[in-house]
């Protein structure tokens, strides 16, 4: 054995004795990164590790098992949340397509909603003929995913915990008993549980000044309309299975947000509502996604009221910090867990597995970017296009060629909101006006949200392209 591979062993069986010793959650037996300079390391070292499937920690019962039927019946709300681990593949950018892994066919997984107090029943069901185990490991709960451990293709567990802490929290998959736990996550196998402070969420006051200097305070009504906005990575090879070596270099092949790489940027829709031509770009840089053809890959924008209360949840499910930014604006409030963190602030600093709630209120009509300010990651797709109020002055035309009945607030009237970019509906949420169907989803996915009420906006183009063009 070299002495690197040596050395490594050393470090593995004192995490694994760590976790013996004081055997909670196997996250605390997790390596210090300055114990590894991975720089130093061959390659065919990280290899090993990662066919080993990263360092195998040995896990005691630390938890007792959560006992479903108690919780069942102990007056709480219960949230019955049902996920399948399924293995598809899915396109990229430009045409080619990934190995993915999911949950439940869409990268990110569903967002689940609950309130402070509540009980989360959990089901994850692997499918007969999946291609490896899978688990779950939810931040909402205060359990050790070593308690879940993996489900076997063609098994399916439960476990109840009680969302006992407000916030935003990861769920991911815990690979086969951790192993490769790097490679399903960052194949696609995230997703976020929002967890509604009991008491609903505070009102939002911004600063403002008068003419002569004087401080003038804005309250907003704890209703926001809200977003949800999950940051990660793809580490490829050529042929779109996971690159082990380039995560372990921190050198990805793309930044997604919600899954995907600049999935919201403007489509030739926006050509036509804004230059009259579904040809006629908007803009020459960001317009990476666009054709009907895409269905619900194609790109989409954000649209919101000026004067409204926003709330975006934001995730970082990746391996890279997030410095979330809103180019043209200042993010009025960052609260995270219950507890606000900022009033004001250029930017937020979000690390990995950290969630971050930002409130906001769009003062001028005009298009807005929120990025992750990390210059490798907006130029690899972590670029998200707000739009706020009308500033294409298009109510005019729309109201004339019948197309909306009377001037609208924002677009989503008459677009819709993209559906993985929009949370479910929680207690302090206003409704989105429409949304439309939008996301790394398998078609399984995309024709059960048109079921209910999404818009495919692929097929509604064209016919409102000939009342504009009529
Ligand atoms: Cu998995």
């Amino acid at each position: 054995m070299n002495k690197r591979v040596s050395m490594l062993f050393t470090i593995a069986a004192v995490a694994v004795m760590g976790a013996t010793l004081f055997g909670s959650s196997y996250t605390q037996t997790q390596i210090g990164g300055q114990s590894i300079d991975m720089n130093k390391m061959d390659v065919d070292v990280i290899e090993k590790i990662h066919q080993m499937g990263g360092l195998q920690l040995v896990m005691p019962q630390a938890f007792a098992d959560v006992d479903c039927g108690s919780l069942e019946n102990s007056g709480r709300t219960v949230h019955d949340f049902q996920l399948t681990g399924e293995s598809v593949e899915l396109p990229l950018l430009g045409g080619k397509t990934y190995n993915a892994m999911t949950f439940s066919g869409q990268v990110p997984g569903p967002t689940l909603r609950v309130t402070q107090g509540d009980v989360v029943k959990m089901t994850l069901t692997i499918p007969e003929g999946e291609v490896t185990g899978h688990g779950n490991d939810m931040h909402a709960s205060q359990m050790s995913a070593s308690y879940f451990e993996s489900i076997n293709p063609g098994e399916s567990t439960t476990y109840c915990y009680i969302a006992e802490a407000a916030g935003i929290f990861k769920y991911h998959c815990s690979g086969v008993k951790l192993m490769a736990m790097d490679q399903h996550v960052l194949s696609g196998m995230y997703g976020i549980a929002i967890v509604d402070p009991a008491n609903g969420y505070k009102k939002l006051m911004v600063e403002k000044t008068s003419g002569s200097g004087e401080l003038d305070r804005k309250f907003y009504d704890a209703d926001a309309l809200e977003f949800q906005l999950q940051y990660n990575q793809l580490y490829l090879d050529d042929k779109g299975n996971y690159n082990a070596v380039d995560m372990f270099a921190h050198h990805h092949d793309a930044a997604v947000v919600n899954g995907m790489q600049f999935g919201y940027v403007p489509n030739m829709a926006h050509n036509l509502l804004v230059n009259g031509d579904v040809n006629k770009k908007i803009s020459a840089v960001l317009q990476a996604r666009d054709g009907l053809d895409l269905k619900q890959y194609q790109g989409q924008l954000l649209f919101v009221e000026l004067d409204q209360h926003v709330r975006i949840f934001i995730e970082n499910q990746g391996n890279e910090p997030v410095f979330f930014h809103i180019v043209g604006e200042i993010l009025d409030r960052v609260t995270q867990g219950n507890r606000v963190q900022a009033g004001a602030t250029e930017t937020w600093l979000i690390g990995g597995s950290q969630g971050a709630i930002v409130d906001l209120v769009f003062d001028e009509p005009g298009v807005y970017a929120a990025v992750n300010h990390d210059y490798a990651q907006i130029y690899t797709g972590a670029v998200t296009v707000f739009v706020a109020g009308d500033p294409f002055n298009l109510n005019p035309v729309l109201v004339e060629k019948g197309v909306i009945p009377a001037p609208v607030p924002s677009y989503a009237y008459a677009l819709g909101n993209p559906s993985d970019a929009v949370p479910p509906m929680g207690q302090n949420s206003i409704a989105h006006p429409a949304i439309n169907i939008h996301g790394l989803y398998t078609d399984e996915v995309a024709s059960e949200l048109q079921e209910n009420g999404a818009i495919p906006l692929w097929e509604v183009i064209p016919v409102v392209a000939e009342i504009l063009t009529s």
